[in-house]
């Protein structure tokens, strides 16, 4: 008897242990609602405007480095925010509720400064973070190809050492933000014998001779967020520009997917936020048959499982994101369950917030179809979907 009473109060301890560490902070909520307020005064609406013309959201940018929203997980000696990675997650959801386009700036600055942040010296932290976070400069990320996109260790860009400097040639594919971004974030073959483990990391400037940006792909959605090829013909870079040691540079660009899966599941779940909160406001004033849509049993069910649903995936990509600023090891299946789950989440639920505004949802009158188009990419950029389940069974079964 007196054991099992002892067990349950060590029990019951556990408990309340994690009830209070698994809560946001008050800076997390503050964040939030400070997020929240300049989203819906500042980026809302310009939305449809950037969607429609398919033009850079320069007022995103403007008001998220005015509030230093931009690029916020860039430590303090870089003249950042220091914020956590769950800090990170919440801008860009809140950002994606009124934006997915917008919310590739904080998006893909974190993506890009992460190989940074893991793997660079100090010298290179220095060259590039500070104007990151003074909002002078973008920085993106560029590891895919044409032949190399779910094989990314197939890659054929080459990077030869010549003196003080490295020389690059080849294309990269699919980089967002290419052409707004000063910094780019490079991966590069330095040694083909030795496959994955012969890619390296560089970090190139817009003005470095022999860069070149390509022409913009014509997508399905976020339209304001420019998506180009970058070329390298002969491109020169001072040897320093080097990301941690030669043939760690794979290593270091999954290790960054381990870390910024979790933020694609955010914008995600802003995303799908966003069309939630536009079908519930809709179902509350839209009259069919005498009565509300809201009072429709099969209408409610139907809005019932998209709010579930968010919010699970919103609680997976939190626990994944506080997880990986905890650098704990074997990231990989959670930030891959995150990304995963969020973003068929995201489909689905921008797909019956169409559905439950009929015909309304179908036109760009309102924002739902725009973020139908826009949660698409979710389940393709940072790893297809296919490709998150394949490291969510690697992990499995190691
Ligand atoms: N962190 C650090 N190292 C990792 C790692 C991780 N999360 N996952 C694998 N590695 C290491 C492996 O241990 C291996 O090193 P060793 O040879 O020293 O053991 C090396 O990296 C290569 O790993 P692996 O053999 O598993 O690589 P694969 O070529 O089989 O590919 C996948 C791995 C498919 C997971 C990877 O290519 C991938 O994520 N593809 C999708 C790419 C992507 O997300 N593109 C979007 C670009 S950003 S928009």
């Amino acid at each position: 008897m007196r054991c099992s009473v002892a067990r349950s109060a060590v029990k019951i301890r556990v408990m309340n242990s994690d009830f209070d560490s698994y809560r946001l902070s008050d800076e997390h909520q503050a964040l939030r609602a400070a997020v929240r307020d300049l989203a819906e005064k500042e980026i809302a609406p310009h939305a449809a405007d950037v969607d429609e013309q398919g033009r850079f959201p320069v007022e995103a940018r403007d008001a998220l480095v005015k509030a230093g929203f931009q690029a916020v997980i860039i430590p303090e000696e870089y003249g950042g925010e220091g914020a956590d990675e769950l800090a990170g997650c919440i801008v860009i959801e809140e950002v994606a509720r009124v934006c997915g386009s917008s919310s590739l700036i904080p998006g893909v600055n974190g993506l890009g400064l992460t190989p940074i942040l893991l793997s660079a010296s100090d010298e290179l932290k220095q060259q590039v973070l500070p104007s990151v976070a003074a909002g002078e400069a973008m920085v993106s990320y560029a590891l895919s190809e044409r032949e190399a996109g779910s094989d990314a260790a197939s890659m054929k860009t080459r990077a030869r050492r010549e003196g003080d400097e490295w020389v690059l040639n080849g294309t990269k594919c699919w980089i967002t933000n290419a052409g707004e971004s000063t910094w780019y974030t490079v991966m590069a073959v330095t040694d083909p014998e030795k496959k994955a483990n012969g890619i390296s990391a560089f970090v190139v400037h817009k003005d470095d001779p022999g860069f070149v940006v390509g022409t913009k792909e014509r997508k399905l959605g976020i339209h304001g967020s420019p998506t180009r090829e970058i070329h390298f013909e002969d491109a020169r870079i001072p040897a320093d520009r080097i990301i941690g040691a030669e043939g760690t540079g794979f290593k270091t660009a999954l290790r960054t997917l381990d870390h910024t899966r979790p933020t694609i599941g955010a914008q995600a779940v802003g995303i799908a936020q966003g069309a939630l909160d536009v079908a519930t406001q809709y179902m509350k004033e839209r009259k069919q048959f005498g009565k509300t849509l809201a009072e429709f049993q099969g209408l409610q069910f139907m809005l019932a499982e998209m709010a579930m649903k968010v919010e699970a995936a919103r609680q997976l990509c939190y626990v994944a994101a506080s997880r990986a600023e905890r650098n704990e090891p074997d990231l990989g299946f959670i930030s891959s369950a995150a990304k995963c789950f969020a973003s068929d989440t995201a489909m689905q639920v921008t797909t019956d917030a169409v559905q439950l505004l009929g015909g309304a949802g179908y036109t760009r009158d309102f924002p739902v179809e725009r973020m139908m188009r826009d949660a698409k990419i979710t389940q393709i950029y940072e790893g297809t979907n296919q490709i998150q389940r394949m490291v969510m069974a690697r992990n499995l079964l190691k």
